[in-house]
């Protein structure tokens, strides 16, 4: 028999890899990420289970202990990878979630694959849960599982938490099983959204799509209430300020600047490489500027490390072919021999190099066309130790709700990206670090932990038995 817990967290991926030693063995190794690092405390305190897919299409491995965290895999098979989660979730949902920015697919066979595998985790947490445990599921992967949860374990108590945007009415009916998709979510007690619109864009959908009636961030659903709200997710603030600060990290970011050539400006990109992430768009505003005569070869120089990301799924082979031929356009006009414009790197990097060169960074560009958050955003402050450096976010980023002091601008107009980094390359000291300081302050208050407490604290209130 599972052992029963009192927290589960049901995310699409556990925090785990499994990686083989040099003598062939297979071993669990954490993966650290904020949602782990967040839910850790809470986890511990209450025996928790986390379910979640290990990676890799094998068979179902044995629950386990790791780091305190009881650890429940939920198999998947190729074919279940291929329709469930490269397609539905991240061919579907993804970027119809995201404004539409590239085109939403919609196959009969990846829904289908999408309810067997949610109904795989609801059944899961079911099995784990104890008697009136709280469950926690995560994000888009798995909409449907609260739903499917509440019917086999009415006794639960259930909240959801989106990562990526809420799209609003008119997008979100697109899609072909979107009333189930809606039924899936109002399984939760409470269901969290990263900004409030989103949080609005739900509650109008409930109304509109099923006819049910809301008031405030409070929906009615077959005599029960559903709250709807914005708690926006963020970093361990302490933990990479500590990182920033460290010497080796501190000597790595001189080193990166001298390997760049010692230049006046470093402007810094790092994402996934996905295309709501508005890499093409922020690297066409440098090849204009330096085009324009605004900034220079050898003055400026640009980084953008993007992580190799969903790479079987078409609308990613066909961005990297686009943003590789850029960078090739870019330094095929500007570079010079032994000093190209940018330095392009397909790779993950490690916490402390991604920490140096964020400390690096004259200037950092995130400029997503859409994005639920953007924790680079967050990184880049908390890594700004000197007060230094300039941030250029997109309006449309969670993160721009948050940090006002950026130097915001629309990713859609080409000249206002261009006017913004412009600003920051040119903006003096005193300004950037009046600027930087007010965010940090936000950010050291504004933790991940804050934001799962606020959350779950939330889901905590029962206003039925408050009598309210
Ligand atoms: P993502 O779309 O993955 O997350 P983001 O919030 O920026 O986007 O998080 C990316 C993370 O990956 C950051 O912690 C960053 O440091 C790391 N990373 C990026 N490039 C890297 C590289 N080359 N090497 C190593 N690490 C790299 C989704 C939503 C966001 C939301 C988060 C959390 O799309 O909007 O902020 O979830 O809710």
């Amino acid at each position: 028999m599972a052992q029963r817990s009192s927290f589960v967290v049901v995310a699409n991926r556990l925090p785990v890899d499994e990686v083989t030693t040099t003598d062939g063995e297979k071993q669990w190794r954490p993966s650290p990420g904020g949602l782990v690092t967040a839910l850790h405390p809470v986890l511990a305190q209450h025996r928790g289970t986390w379910i979640g897919w290990a990676g890799g299409d094998g068979p179902a491995h044995d629950p386990f202990d790791l780091e305190g965290i009881h650890i429940h895999p939920v198999p998947l098979s190729a074919e279940e990878l291929e329709r469930y989660y490269e397609g539905q979730s991240n061919a579907t949902i993804w970027p119809l979630y995201h404004d539409a920015v590239e085109t939403p697919v919609y196959k009969r066979r990846w829904r289908e694959a999408y309810r067997v595998v949610n109904h795989r985790f609801a059944q899961a947490a079911a099995e784990v849960a104890a008697e009136g445990a709280t469950v926690w599921v995560q994000d888009y992967q798995l909409q449907l599982v609260p739903a499917m949860l509440r019917e086999m374990r009415p006794d639960l108590r259930i909240g959801f938490f989106l990562h990526i945007p809420f799209p609003p009415i008119e997008l979100f009916m697109q899609m072909p099983f979107r009333a189930e998709v809606l039924r899936g979510l109002l399984g939760a007690d409470l269901v969290g959204f990263q900004q409030r619109l989103a949080a609005q864009n739900f509650v109008r959908l409930a109304r509109h799509l099923l006819g049910l009636r809301y008031e405030g961030q409070s929906i009615q659903v077959d005599g029960r209430r559903v709250k709807a709200g914005a708690f926006p997710i963020s970093i361990d603030t302490a933990d990479m300020e500590k990182l920033a600060a460290d010497p080796a990290v501190q000597a790595r970011a001189k080193q990166i600047r001298a390997e760049l050539g010692d230049p006046k400006t470093i402007v810094l990109g790092v994402d996934r490489l996905d295309y709501t992430k508005g890499i093409e768009l922020r690297l066409k505003a440098f090849r204009e500027l330096l085009a324009d005569g605004k900034l220079n070869v050898g003055e400026a120089v640009m980084v953008q490390v993007a992580t190799p990301s969903r790479e079987r799924v078409e609308h990613y082979q066909t961005l990297r072919v686009r943003v590789e031929r850029e960078v090739g356009r870019i330094n095929g006009e500007f570079g010079r021999v032994g000093t190209p414009a940018v330095h392009y790197l397909h790779q993950s990097v490690s916490k402390q190099e991604l920490a140096a060169m964020y400390a690096a960074a004259d200037v950092m560009m995130v400029t997503p066309l859409r994005d639920g958050m953007n924790l680079v955003a967050k990184e880049y402050i908390a890594c700004r130790g000197d007060t230094g450096g300039a941030l250029v976010l997109s309006e449309f980023a969670g993160a721009a709700t948050e940090l006002r002091q950026a130097f915001l601008c629309n990713p859609h107009d080409p000249d206002g990206v261009k006017d913004a980094l412009l600003r920051a390359v040119g903006a003096e000291r005193p300004e950037l670090k009046r600027r930087m300081r007010v965010m940090q302050r936000h950010l050291r208050t504004h933790d991940v932990a804050r934001w799962a407490k606020s959350f779950l604290d939330e889901l905590a209130v029962d206003d039925e038995k408050a009598g309210d």
